[in-house]
C-alpha cells in the first residue's frame, strides 16, 4: 500500500500491551495506525494488534513502531506497510545510532529469519539472492526523528532521555531531520500529558518535505485543534484511543 503523506492528518497509537476498545468501528476516521508501545510489547501482541486493526479498517495503513528489535520480525514485517523506527535526538546513543546499526547488521546477516522468532520462509529463501531480500526488507523501514518531551513517559524512560529541548533546539532537530537526516517523519511526543503548541510552532517553521507529528495527551477536539493550527500535518491519539472512544471520536471530527 503507498502511502500518501498529504493525506495523513489523525493518527492512530494502538498499543499493543493493552486492551482494545469492545468497538473497533471508532477507528474508521483514522488516516493511519501505528502499533507500538513503551513496555511489555512482543512480537506476539504486535501480530494480533495489527490483524485485529487490519480486520477493522483494511484500506488503512498500518505501522509497526518497535522500540526494540525483538519486536520485528519477518512476519511481522509481511504484515505492515511499514516499520517506523525511531530515532531520538535527545535520548542516548543506543537510540539515535546504536539499535539502528544493530538492527540493520542484522537484517544484512541474516534477512531469512531476520530478528525475532518467525519461522524463515524458505520459498523467500530460494527465490532471492541475498541482497535483494535485504533491500526489499530494509525498503520497508523508515526512520522517525523524535524529541521525547515529557520526562515522567515510559518513552522517556526506554530511550534514555534525560532532558527535554527547549523549542529553540526542538527547531534544531527538525531543521537537522529536514536538511540533513532526512527522515520522513519529525514526531514531537509528549506521551501521556499535553504538552500544548510551543514546539510544534518552533518544528514547523523549518519542516516542508517532513511530515511533522505531535503526539501526547490528546482528548478533546480543542486540543487536536490547536496543534494543527500550530502547523502540525497530524496528531497522534494513544491513550484516549484505549480508554476514552467517545473523546477519541471527537479528535479525529477535528480533522475533518
Ligand atoms: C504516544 O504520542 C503518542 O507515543 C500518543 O500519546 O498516548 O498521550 O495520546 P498519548
Amino acid at each position: 500500500m503507498d502511502v500518501d503523506w498529504d493525506a495523513i492528518t489523525h493518527v492512530t497509537k494502538v498499543d499493543p500491551a493493552k486492551p482494545l476498545p469492545a468497538d473497533l468501528d471508532v477507528l474508521a476516521g483514522t488516516d493511519l495506525v501505528l502499533v507500538g508501545g513503551s513496555d511489555d510489547v512482543t512480537e506476539e501482541n504486535t501480530l494480533e494488534a495489527v490483524e485485529a486493526v487490519r480486520s477493522a479498517i483494511p484500506n488503512v495503513p498500518v505501522f509497526q513502531e518497535p522500540y526494540d528489535a525483538a519486536h520485528v520480525s519477518r512476519e511481522t514485517i509481511d504484515r505492515v506497510d511499514a516499520v517506523a523506527v525511531p530515532a531520538v535526538y535527545n535520548g542516548d546513543r543506543e537510540h539515535f545510532v546504536g539499535k539502528h546499526v544493530d538492527l540493520f547488521t542484522e537484517l544484512g546477516r541474516q534477512p531469512d529469519a531476520f530478528v525475532g522468532s518467525s519461522v524463515p520462509l524458505v520459498g523467500d529463501l530460494l527465490a532471492s539472492k541475498g541482497t535483494e531480500l535485504v533491500s526489499e526488507i530494509a525498503g520497508k523501514l523508515l526512520g522517525e526523528g523524535y524529541v521525547v518531551q515529557h520526562l515522567e513517559s515510559a518513552a522517556a524512560a526506554v530511550s534514555g532521555v534525560e532532558e527535554t529541548y527547549t523549542p529553540a533546539q526542538v527547531a534544531g532537530a527538525a531543521l537537522a531531520t529536514e536538511t540533513f537526516y532526512g527522515f520522513p517523519i519529525f514526531y514531537v511526543e509528549y506521551s501521556g500529558t499535553y504538552g500544548g503548541p510551543e514546539d510544534v510552532e518552533a518544528a514547523a517553521r523549518y519542516l516542508e518535505e517532513t511530515t511533522l507529528c505531535y503526539g501526547g495527551g490528546i482528548d478533546s477536539r480543542e486540543q487536536a485543534s490547536e496543534i494543527l493550527e500550530a502547523g502540525a500535518d497530524a496528531i497522534v491519539v494513544g491513550d484516549c484511543f484505549h480508554d476514552d472512544p467517545d473523546a477519541y471520536l471527537e479528535t479525529i471530527s477535528a480533522c475533518e
